[in-house]
């Protein structure tokens, strides 16, 4: 795995339901996201946070809640993804929003091209963020990303990449889904994104579904976890806008990031939709923390020890 990690924070609830995840790059470094990295034996660089328009905190305008705002916003995550890429280095966006994904997947996918790598992304979330404009019951961009790397999207979205669609819905893997709003669902099948929602995991458990989302990740593949905190249970992660119980357990949690970093090639990572408004005593940071140290091998490290 690349050691060299970059943290860009993205200080922003523009694409959100609910104010608050603009805080979620500074309780992640209060939780200290950078000496535990450090203390894994990676070499951090924090870049500080992107600047961006503030919030209007304005209703939607045809099926869009700040559209031009949140075209800002992923433009500038990225251009800092894809330099850090550039530069070889691993990209960690610090949310934010989940609106954010799509600037710095469509900046991975644009590496991916550049280095003929393969891309597989993980997406770990209880929703799918696969609406769009028609479907939307919320106008709230950060339920769209997702379908906008899939070329279902305004131009301002899908074009950030450079490359439409940014992405192909077959790279993607979709892990801890619980809440698909109905027109989404239909979307859902007829793209063919493969989803492990939490019917699976309750039936097959952590480990089948991790196995068959991680299969055919070869030397070849460049691996990005977009990592959206809503994935977690909220009794251990009550910190996000948008609960929705049910969802993994710690140890299952820990699992998924224990095999994630098993197989070594994970190159990019999104720490998404956090919001200190919502937590108690910045538990859910520290909770993200420790999944993060799993992700970066923490487990690895101590079976080698042993
Ligand atoms: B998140 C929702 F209606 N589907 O589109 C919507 F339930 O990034 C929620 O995964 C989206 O947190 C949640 O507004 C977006 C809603
Ligand atoms: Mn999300
Ligand atoms: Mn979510
Ligand atoms: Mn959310």
């Amino acid at each position: 795995m690349n050691l060299n990690i970059s943290l860009i924070g993205a200080p922003t609830d523009i694409g959100a339901g609910s104010r608050g995840a603009s805080m979620g790059p500074e309780a992640l470094r209060v939780a200290n996201i950078v000496t535990v990295l450090e203390g894994l034996g990676l070499n951090v660089q924090d870049r500080g946070n992107l600047t961006g328009p503030h919030n209007p905190w304005l209703p939607p305008v045809d099926g869009y809640r700040h559209l031009q705002e949140v075209a800002q916003w992923n433009q500038s995550v990225h251009d800092a993804v894809y330099a850090e890429l550039a530069q070889k280095r691993l990209p960690i966006l610090l949310g934010g929003d989940h609106c954010l994904g799509l600037g710095s997947i469509s900046a991975v996918a644009r590496h991916c091209r550049a280095t003929g790598q393969k891309l597989r992304v993980l997406w770990l979330d209880a929703h799918a963020d696969f609406n769009t404009a028609a479907l939307t019951p919320s106008g709230n961009i950060h339920g769209m990303p997702v379908a906008c790397l899939c070329g279902y999207g305004p131009d301002v979205l899908t074009h950030i990449g450079g490359q439409v669609p940014a992405i192909e819905a077959k790279w993607v893997r979709q892990i801890g889904i619980r809440s698909v709003d109905e027109g989404e669902k239909r979307l859902v099948h007829s793209a063919g994104l493969e989803v492990f929602d939490m019917r699976y995991i309750d039936e097959m458990g952590m480990r089948a579904a991790m196995e068959l989302a991680l299969a055919l990740v070869d030397a070849n593949t460049h691996l990005h976890v977009s990592f959206d905190v809503d994935f977690l249970d909220p009794d251990i992660a009550p910190g996000v806008g948008t609960t929705v119980r049910g969802g993994p357990t710690y140890r299952e949690a820990q699992l998924c990031m224990e095999m994630i970093a098993d197989t070594g090639r994970l190159a990019s990572l999104d720490v998404m939709e956090l919001n200190p408004a919502f937590d108690v005593r910045n538990k859910t940071a520290e909770v993200a923390v420790d999944l993060i140290e799993s992700l970066f091998g923490k487990s690895t490290l101590m079976r080698k020890t042993r």
